[in-house]
């Protein structure tokens, strides 16, 4: 199964981002898959790393932010680079690789309206047969147009013991699921019944809540706090995720972190679970 990159390089604050990295892979081999962890380096794709090239996407300041539209650019002129979801599926489908766990799901950004500020990783959902193991959208996103996009997009969402589409830092952004599967045999079955049902080309979320949420006070606060920060620094483009994801981490006494490293751990070993039961 894969795993992206950007959560090492760009998500997760130095050096807590290579121990969780090393972690997550162990995590994934002590469930019965094989963890592939998807980056580009020196202009070549890697389709699991090994020890120095895990350390150089967590502790080069150079490495670029991925999505698919930069890969051309990064491999031509032989950067190096993290995949995001969206890059991170593409690069797994390619390689025959159908399972993949993240953080959190990019989406439609609070004041899209405006911005067309929407993640790639929705297109890549609509279009790549992956399933993404998350824990739902991140919560620095217009959660209710980021559902909106996926239903639109014909992207089926599962929730994992649940039925309520979870909010990354929350373990309830506040909306109902429509469908829940209790068991990653469950999921599996439901991956494979898409083939009876002739949907090939894309993928599927499954929402996987965290167990131990941040309290939604401080969070609540913290990304008001963080949003104004943003405007106010005048972040665009791809540099507003990894700016919010900075904020949080620096701004909530190492509760967002310690909240965000348990929803990857977490999304790694259910994923890992329905590679083994979807063999
Ligand atoms: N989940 C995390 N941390 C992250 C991300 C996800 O816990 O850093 C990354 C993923 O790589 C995702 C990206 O694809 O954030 C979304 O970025 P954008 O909003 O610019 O599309
Ligand atoms: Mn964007």
């Amino acid at each position: 199964m894969a795993l992206e990159s950007t959560i090492i390089s760009h998500g997760l604050p130095r050096p807590t981002n290579i121990e969780v990295a090393t972690q997550v892979e162990a995590i994934v081999r002590e469930n019965g898959a094989t963890p592939a962890t998807i980056a580009v380096i020196d202009g070549a794709i890697h389709v699991g790393l090994n020890e120095s090239a895990l350390q150089r996407i967590a502790t080069d300041t150079n490495i670029s932010k991925a999505s698919i539209r930069d890969l051309p650019i990064v491999i031509a002129k032989k950067m190096s680079a993290a995949t995001t979801v969206a890059a991170t599926s593409h690069i797994a489908h390619s390689a025959g690789i159908a399972i993949f766990a993240t953080g959190g799901l990019g989406g439609v950004h609070r004041g899209a309206q405006e911005t067309w500020d929407e993640s790639a990783d929705l297109h890549s959902l609509a279009n790549i047969p992956v399933m993404v193991v998350s824990a739902g959208a991140k919560s620095i996103l217009d959660v209710a147009a980021t559902l909106e996009r996926l239903e639109t997009l014909s992207v089926p969402i599962v929730g994992f013991q649940t039925n309520k589409f979870p909010g990354f830092y929350l373990s309830d952004s506040g909306f109902e699921l429509e469908y829940r599967a209790d068991s990653p045999e469950e999921i599996a079955k439901i991956w494979s019944a898409r083939h009876q049902a002739r949907i090939t080309h894309s993928g599927m979320v499954v929402a996987n809540p965290v167990v131990r949420q941040m309290d939604p006070v401080l969070h609540a606060q913290t990304l008001a706090d963080g949003l104004a920060a943003a405007e106010r620094e005048h972040i665009k483009g791809k540099a507003v995720t990894p700016f919010l994801l900075e904020y949080f981490h620096s701004h909530t006494n190492g509760e967002s972190l310690r909240v965000n490293i348990e929803i990857i751990k977490s999304n790694a070993a259910l994923a890992a679970q329905i590679a083994v039961a979807a063999q």
